[in-house]
């Protein structure tokens, strides 16, 4: 049962991130699935959701976020998902690499290092780690991948370099698709010869550009649950290149002091 003081605390409100991910869509079912109908769900970003976090940790206050794994946040504070009993965020899942269509057929080398691109929840938290701790994204994949040389030498055996040919990527600034993102245009450029653009857009943008073409591949599909609605509307026009990392979680997270465990605890 829900405790008024600490919904009036909080002003009933549960901190998210931008409009259109798939997370807060799934954030909206759940509180409907619940019947949470005095909290709102607020939009924001990554980076002022973790901001608020900080804030609200540090003074030991009370706060929900909308939080997912892999994230820096859980190596930097006590945290806790709240218990999801009706499964209503779908449990675990995995990050997928979709590319456009035509891609296999046009540009092999990515195609392919792209197919086998995977690693592993402590590799993407690593270089998350290195980037809040106030490196730039470049420097943080560069070391990353120096540092698993054997690692990025499984994704691009066997793969013929190209002369400069031109690859556009899109991600979401989310800092896990930061990472990702970041080291996947490190290898494409170091190691087999591509200019990348990094195109840093929305969720939907991100979706539609693969299916238009614009753009020629993303790494930050969380399915089967999280972006199952943007799958929906694109899947016939992308193709899927399976995981890409295992062992994601998306939910409400709390910081371990409270003194809540489950989502029914808010109704
Ligand atoms: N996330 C992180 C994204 C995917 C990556 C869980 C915030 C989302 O769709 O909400």
């Amino acid at each position: 049962k829900l405790d008024n003081a600490l919904g009036e605390k909080l002003d009933y409100k549960i901190i998210g991130i931008d409009a259109g991910a798939g997370s807060m869509v799934k954030t909206e079912e759940v509180m409907n699935l619940y019947g949470l109908d005095k909290w709102q769900l607020v939009e924001g970003s990554d980076a002022a959701m973790t901001a608020a976090l900080i804030k609200a940790y540090e003074a030991k206050e009370p706060i929900i976020i909308t939080g997912w794994t892999p994230h820096w946040m859980f190596k930097k504070m006590d945290l806790k998902y709240l218990a999801d009993p009706k499964n209503g965020f779908g449990g675990a899942e995995q990050i997928h690499t979709i590319v456009r269509k035509g891609l296999r057929e046009e540009q092999p080398a990515a195609y392919h290092f792209l197919d086998k691109f995977c690693w592993e929840p402590a590799d993407m938290e690593s270089v998350m780690v290195q980037m809040i701790d106030g490196k730039d994204p470049e420097v943080a994949a560069a070391e990353w991948v120096k540092n698993n040389e054997a690692k990025v030498a499984k994704w691009v055996e066997g793969i013929q370099p190209v002369q400069k040919e031109k690859l556009t990527l899109a991600y979401v600034a989310w800092d896990s698709e930061i990472a990702s993102s970041h080291v996947v245009e490190h290898v494409l450029e170091q190691k087999l010869g591509y200019e990348v653009e990094l195109s840093q857009v929305q969720t939907g943008p991100m979706w539609a550009g693969v299916a238009i073409g614009d753009v020629d591949g993303i790494v930050a599909a969380w399915l089967p649950s999280t972006d199952t609605s943007y799958l929906k509307k694109f899947g016939g026009q992308i193709e899927d290149l399976g995981p890409n990392l295992d062992g994601t979680k998306i939910g409400l997270v709390v910081p371990s002091y409270m003194n809540i465990s489950s989502i029914e605890d808010l109704q």
